[in-house]
């Protein structure tokens, strides 16, 4: 063992939950190490989430990291739905308050990465092989590689912020974790286009041939999802075929009107409820999609993960003021919020989505569930309040 360090949260995971995490604990006077698997550079080219929640919103504001949040983003009063090419409108604001923003994961990440780095903030990046040790005593510790050497780090928590795939929930003893899951028989095969996004506000439309979503990230910069099978990988799709299907899902008047480009990103994305119990097991908290994953359909996974990092955050500051009450109860206040989201995004997804195996019968439940959307004002405040976000 060369290096040995010495920190109070060690954070696996560079990722929105980690760096959200590290930043709010060190302006709480805690400090925190965050290793990452991989470059900054590879973590600021995923392409992800595009919508927040007005608390997601609040919170990052409050945390100093609003500057280009006000003058880069796009407040969203509402969403349009359609049916069949014909299209509805759900006013997010009349009916709560409240709006969403259209403000992209990756912009979110790179300011994140730029306020970690004005704090002097610690992020040891391409840390490989990270495994996590003495989780249930009171001195935990995390060895990890960088250029082939082995480091420790010595610590009183471990967040694991390392998504769906990282290291964290899987060192957490199988007869201790419960595993929660459902996958869908279908992907979302999304493109970024330096186009005119097709419409004011997101189209989530159902239709008969499938699932599709017209978002965007500026006035020139859109994001278009189709619902696809599992087994079309993204290089079986022309841009040409991509804008065809789009056409034929979408409301005729924007199909009408598309600006259409050349693809400069596309990726298939699975789509998948899955919620892990417990998110905390002795030194150990996870965190965002290390605990859970929703279809994206909500717009909830990047959201979820920043609830999360405001729980836990809030729970460790009350810990070194000597108040344990908040790691006590983190898991259960994190997944009290988390299920409710899980539900909603399972909804939204069984609502607009096309089933492989779906019947006649499904068919019109999917019709009457949207006609009642359309013309219940119940029914729209119901989904208008879990789409710009229920309170932390
Ligand atoms: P992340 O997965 O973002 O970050 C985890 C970090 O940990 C990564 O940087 C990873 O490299 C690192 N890591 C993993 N294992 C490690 C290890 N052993 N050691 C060190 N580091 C390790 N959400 C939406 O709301 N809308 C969307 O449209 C949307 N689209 C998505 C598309 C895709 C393809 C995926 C995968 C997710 C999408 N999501 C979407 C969900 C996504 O936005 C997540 O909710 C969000 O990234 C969660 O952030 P983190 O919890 O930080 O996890
Ligand atoms: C996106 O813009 O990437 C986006 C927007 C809303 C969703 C999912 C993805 O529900």
């Amino acid at each position: 063992m060369t290096g040995t360090r010495r920190t109070q949260v060690c954070i696996i995971g560079g990722g929105p939950s980690g760096l959200l995490l590290s930043h709010l604990l060190d302006r709480s006077g805690i400090d925190s190490i965050v290793l990452e698997r991989h470059s900054r550079a590879y973590v600021l080219g995923r392409i992800r989430a595009g919508v927040l929640e007005a608390g997601s919103v609040a919170l990052l504001k409050e945390a100093g990291l609003g500057a280009r949040l006000e003058t880069e983003s796009f407040l969203h009063r509402g969403t349009y739905l359609s049916a069949q090419n014909r299209g509805f409108r759900i006013d997010f604001q009349k009916l709560t308050g409240k709006s969403i923003t259209v403000y992209g994961q990756t912009e979110v990440t790179q300011d994140l990465y730029a306020a970690r780095d004005d704090a002097g903030g610690v992020i040891i990046e391409e840390a490989e092989g990270a495994t996590l040790h003495d989780l249930q005593t009171e001195a935990p510790y995390v060895t990890y590689l960088k250029g082939g050497t082995e480091y420790r780090i010595d610590c009183d928590f471990v967040a694991g912020c390392d998504g769906f795939h990282g290291v964290s929930r899987r060192s957490i003893p199988a007869r201790v974790l419960k595993e929660h899951e459902r996958v869908y028989p279908f992907g979302w095969l999304g493109i970024l286009s330096q186009t005119p996004p097709a419409s004011d506000e997101l189209i989530y439309a159902n239709h008969a041939r499938g699932f599709a979503l017209c978002s965007m990230r500026n006035e020139n910069l859109s994001r278009y999802y189709i619902q696809t099978p599992l087994d079309h990988p993204p290089e079986r799709w022309s841009d040409d075929a991509f804008w065809d299907e789009l056409r034929r899902r979408i409301p005729a008047d924007v199909a009408e009107a598309l600006v259409t480009g050349p693809s400069i990103e596309k990726s298939m994305a699975p789509l998948r409820s899955y919620v892990a119990e417990p998110m905390r097991w002795g030194r150990l908290f996870l965190v965002g999609d290390a605990a859970h994953i929703v279809p994206p359909t909500g717009a909830k996974g990047l959201n979820l993960a920043i609830s999360d990092v405001y729980y836990l955050h809030r729970a460790l500051a009350e810990r070194y003021d000597g108040d344990a009450h908040g790691i006590e109860t983190y898991a259960e206040t994190a997944l009290a919020r988390v299920w409710k989201a899980t539900r909603f995004s399972w909804w939204f997804t069984t609502t607009m989505h096309r089933f492989p195996d779906q019947t006649d019968f499904d068919q019109h439940i999917q019709e009457a569930e949207l006609a009642y959307l359309e013309h219940s004002k119940a029914a729209q405040t119901a989904m208008a309040e879990q789409y710009v976000g229920l309170p932390y």
